[in-house]
């Protein structure tokens, strides 16, 4: 293997083949609903009821789904990999550690954990919320919310990333319209620090030109092969 540090960084796409929905795709969920209305701190204090709903549906669901063979061979590629990893994923679904993956950050939040506006503490949540929840911490009631990091808030762990993006040596994005920032911004943070980046997607992404290579189909079948490649370096 001539790589030492590896980063991946995932988006909706990757979830896609498992029936969990992208957000800009032409069905995707924002063609549904406003985002301003469901994935802003704005629209939660206009119309929380709405938010706790929307959550909740898609809490559901991903209990419905399974993970993929790109989750799997991501989960491969940690075990196989004798260098540092670290999997970045923007997605707010549990596949990526369902599948196996355990070096992991979910810089967006976790739909599997329930944030307590009022006293800040986390709690693993499976079930519904609502404006009546009380917090298993604190007590209080009607400020509990999902710990998912909506537009304006600050996503999860920077440095930590940050860190490991300078200091790999491959950065690979899988299944990201590289529509959202600061992850749109990995790419050139790591490729400015020398690192060879590679973009698989079904399409070129937003910031396809950033990359030194690009390997576009389904991610079940693309991210397989690119790590059964890798693996045999
Ligand atoms: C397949 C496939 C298959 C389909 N196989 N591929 C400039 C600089 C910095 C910030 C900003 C900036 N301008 C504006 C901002 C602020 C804002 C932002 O980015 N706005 C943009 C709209 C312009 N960003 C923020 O507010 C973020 N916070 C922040 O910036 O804090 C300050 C800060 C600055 C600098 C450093 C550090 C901090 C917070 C962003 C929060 C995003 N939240 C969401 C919703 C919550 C989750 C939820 O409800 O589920 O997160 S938005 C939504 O987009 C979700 C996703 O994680 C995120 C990314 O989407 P993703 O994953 O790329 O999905 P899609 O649908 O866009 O793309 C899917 C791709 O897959 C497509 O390309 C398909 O082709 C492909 N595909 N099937 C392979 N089978």
């Amino acid at each position: 293997m001539r790589f030492t540090s590896i980063v991946v960084l995932t988006g909706a796409g990757v979830s896609a083949e498992s029936g969990i929905d992208t957000f800009r795709t032409k069905d995707g969920l924002w063609s549904k609903i406003d985002y301003r209305d469901v994935a802003t701190p704005e629209g939660y204090a206009a119309n929380p009821v709405l938010v706790h709903e929307f959550y909740n549906m898609r809490r559901r669901k991903i209990a419905t789904v399974e993970p993929n063979d790109a989750h799997r061979a991501l989960a491969r590629l940690e075990r196989g990999f004798r260098g540092d990893f670290l999997l970045v994923t923007q997605n707010v679904d549990d596949l990526h550690e369902r599948a196996g993956s355990k070096k992991l950050i979910h810089m967006h939040g976790e739909h599997r954990k329930a944030l307590c506006a009022r006293c800040g503490s986390r709690s693993p949540w499976e079930g519904d919320m609502s404006v009546e929840t009380a917090c298993p911490s604190c007590g209080a009631v009607g400020h509990m919310r999902p710990d998912i990091v909506w537009f304006g808030e600050m996503p999860y762990q920077m440095d930590r990333i940050y860190d490991a993006l300078r200091l790999s040596d491959l950065f690979i994005s899988i299944g990201t319209s590289g529509n959202v920032y600061p992850a749109a911004q990995f790419v050139q943070e790591a490729g400015r620090n020398g690192a060879h980046t590679i973009e698989l997607n079904l399409e070129p992404s937003e910031t396809f030109d950033d990359f030194d290579e690009a390997i576009h189909g389904p991610a079940g079948k693309v991210v397989p092969e690119y790590v059964d490649w890798l693996l045999k370096l």
